[in-house]
């Protein structure tokens, strides 16, 4: 109905998708939070409360514009005519419009309380997860000592759609029980937002917040997968800062998975592997690996970093603030690489700030890691 009142082909596609599942009535749209099927233990708390919110919005919202829009015109002064006061008062009238909103409101405090009580505090059994926030990744690590990196997706151009670039990364979801959230953020302010399980939570540096929810479990045998987003504006890729999460139908869906996230393929070069590496762990978000890189970049490029001679590439030491020039080849390189993803104020690069933050490598990922750059737009 109101898709055939409006012509959409104006509008975007976002509000095209959003209003799209709603042309079956005014009362549906209104009711509904515009936001992806629930998915949750709390979604339909979360789903009720803003609709009635929005419905009781509605109700007074529009009688007292009317009303207001009518008054001023049905007793509008000519002009020129003298302002005078006429004010009396109405006990009951008064009385009515004063009750009825207070219990309207109370209503609202006592459900919103009740629902936001339920999402405080975790059952004790819950799995819990700890998740890293930095610019621009997330990090996750599971109570088995198990680690995985974002995967913030690419577009699928044959279907037209966002999707996951590796289904291993990401978030994965044991089925059927409660699932709390440690988290902390490196740098900035971050946040936790799962829309289809009605989730979000802030993300501050040097505090540990917290959120639990249980998902659905998945109908199918396929794991069903969502989008994890930050949504408090974070910096320049606060919009690259996105996760695939997936939750396992089974117990022993989700332990196979542990299984293949946890090894590499013989069949990847080291190479290979630190170029999927400097993907799951966020470098490619601040350094560019072509030639000549447009837009810009938080940190120096990977481009011909290796081979760079001690005139081409001078840092400048932590504390003393001494520029030094230091040749990108041989052990002093290896040696120079390594240290910059250790402790990567050290040493900075002529020119840059100390934004780079300190990521969990393991002592094999920074050898992959030092191949990748090494391999990228090597001199002959
Ligand atoms: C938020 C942006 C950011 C991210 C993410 C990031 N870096 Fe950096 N990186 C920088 C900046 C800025 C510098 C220059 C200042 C410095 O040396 O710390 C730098 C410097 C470096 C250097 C030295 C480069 C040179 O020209 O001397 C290396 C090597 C490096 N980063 C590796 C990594 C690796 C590996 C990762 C991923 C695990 C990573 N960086 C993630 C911003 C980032
Ligand atoms: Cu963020």
């Amino acid at each position: 109905m109101v898709g055939s009142c409006f012509s959409f082909e104006a509008l975007s596609t976002w509000s095209l998708s959003l209003f799209e599942s709603r042309c079956g009535g005014m009362l549906a749209s209104i009711w509904t939070t515009g936001m992806p099927e629930g998915k949750s233990n709390f979604a339909s708390d979360v789903d009720w409360m803003y609709g009635f919110i929005n419905i009781v919005n509605v109700i007074f919202f529009v009688p007292i514009v009317f009303a207001l829009v009518y008054f001023s015109i049905r007793f509008r002064k000519p002009p020129g005519a003298k302002a005078e006061s006429d004010v009396s008062h109405n006990t009951p009238l008064e009385i009515v419009w004063t009750v009825i909103p207070m219990i309207i409101v109370v209503f609202m405090f006592f459900i919103g309380f009740r629902d936001y009580n339920k999402m405080l505090a975790a059952p004790a059994d819950a799995y819990t997860i700890h998740v890293k926030a930095q610019q621009w990744s997330w990090g996750f690590d599971y109570p088995n000592g198990m680690h995985t990196d974002y995967d913030k997706g690419a577009l699928d151009k044959d279907n037209n759609r966002w999707a996951p670039t590796d289904p291993d990364q990401g978030l994965h979801l044991p089925p059927g029980v409660p699932i709390r959230m440690m988290m902390t953020s490196d740098d900035v302010l971050h946040s936790f937002f799962i829309p289809e399980f009605r989730v979000k939570q802030d993300v501050v540096p040097g505090k540990i917040s917290s959120v639990w929810f249980t998902p659905d479990t998945p109908l199918g045998d396929e794991p069903d997968m969502y989008w994890l987003l930050c949504t408090e504006y974070c910096g320049t890729s606060h919009s690259e800062m996105l996760s695939a999460v997936y939750v396992h139908p089974t117990w022993d869906s989700f332990l196979a998975w542990q299984v293949r996230a946890s090894s590499w393929r013989d069949e990847q070069s080291w190479e290979e592997r630190g170029e999927i590496l400097s993907r799951r762990k966020g470098c490619a978000q601040c350094h560019s690996v072509v030639a000549n890189a447009k837009g810009a970049w938080t940190g120096p490029t990977w481009y011909g970093l290796w081979g760079k001679t001690a005139k081409e590439h001078a840092v400048i030491t932590r504390g003393t603030k001494v520029r030094e020039e230091i040749a990108v080849t041989g052990e002093g390189g290896e040696a120079y690489l390594l240290e910059s993803m250790r402790d990567p104020f050290a040493k900075l690069a002529e020119g840059f700030g100390e934004v780079m933050p300190i990521k969990r490598l393991s002592e094999e990922e920074i050898l992959y890691l030092i191949a990748y750059i090494k391999s990228i737009g090597k001199k002959e």
